[in-house]
């Protein structure tokens, strides 16, 4: 029979085992099948079809960056730089044809802003930036044009608002707005048009 001191420390060991289990999770749930080498590559194949598609890197048990291959067709698209554990940068390859189109910047763990190469020529055509990781306004420079060819905003991750420079002359002279179902509640002309430097808060 246990005598009483042994009774009184089971709790205390039971507690004790829960937390190391908690911590053993909290720490390598999303990994349980990663396997990490002697140079800090954890690699995880996530789809199980033999080849590697989630690749992290290590320094010291700090996460330094991370490259992921999210269509599964044996080409990496998705990149990510750490610093401090926390992601610093990203880039992407978001219509997977081996070239980046999106960069995405962060602070504090949250994205602060992304550029996106839409024409796909290697030259970013809008920049969008954000607060607490959700997007507030977006701004069209097809390929670094020095005017803005649109402006859009959004409320709660969601476009309500652009406004465009139809005719090409630097101006911007079409208003869309739109419901919280996306739906267009105004569309018009903006007479006179706007410089778009104006339209940006
Ligand atoms: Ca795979
Ligand atoms: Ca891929
Ligand atoms: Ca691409
Ligand atoms: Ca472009």
């Amino acid at each position: 029979m246990l005598k009483l001191p042994v009774l009184k420390v089971i709790p205390y060991v039971a507690l004790s085992v829960v937390a190391f289990l908690c911590g053993y999770l909290i720490g390598i749930t999303p990994k349980s099948q990663m396997r990490v080498s002697k140079a800090n590559i954890g690699q995880l194949d996530n789809n199980g079809d033999g080849r590697i598609d989630t690749e992290f890197n290590y320094h010291e048990d700090l996460l330094t960056g991370g490259r992921y291959d999210r269509n599964f067709d044996g080409e990496w698209d998705y990149w990510e730089w750490y610093a401090n554990g926390q992601i610093q940068r990203a880039e992407a390859d978001n219509n997977f044809d081996r070239k980046v189109d999106s960069w995405l910047s962060h602070k504090h763990g949250n994205i602060v802003e992304s550029r996106h190469d839409l024409d796909n020529n290697g030259k970013a055509d809008s920049i969008s930036s954000y607060r607490h990781g959700i997007i507030l306004l977006s701004v069209g420079r097809p390929n670094g044009l020095e005017s803005n060819a649109w402006v859009e905003f959004f409320r709660e991750g969601s476009l309500w608002k652009e406004l465009r420079d139809r005719n090409g002359d630097g101006l911007l002279d079409w208003l869309v707005e739109y419901d919280w179902f996306g739906s267009t509640v105004i569309q018009e002309e903006i007479t006179p048009p706007i410089e778009p430097g104006r339209a940006i808060p």
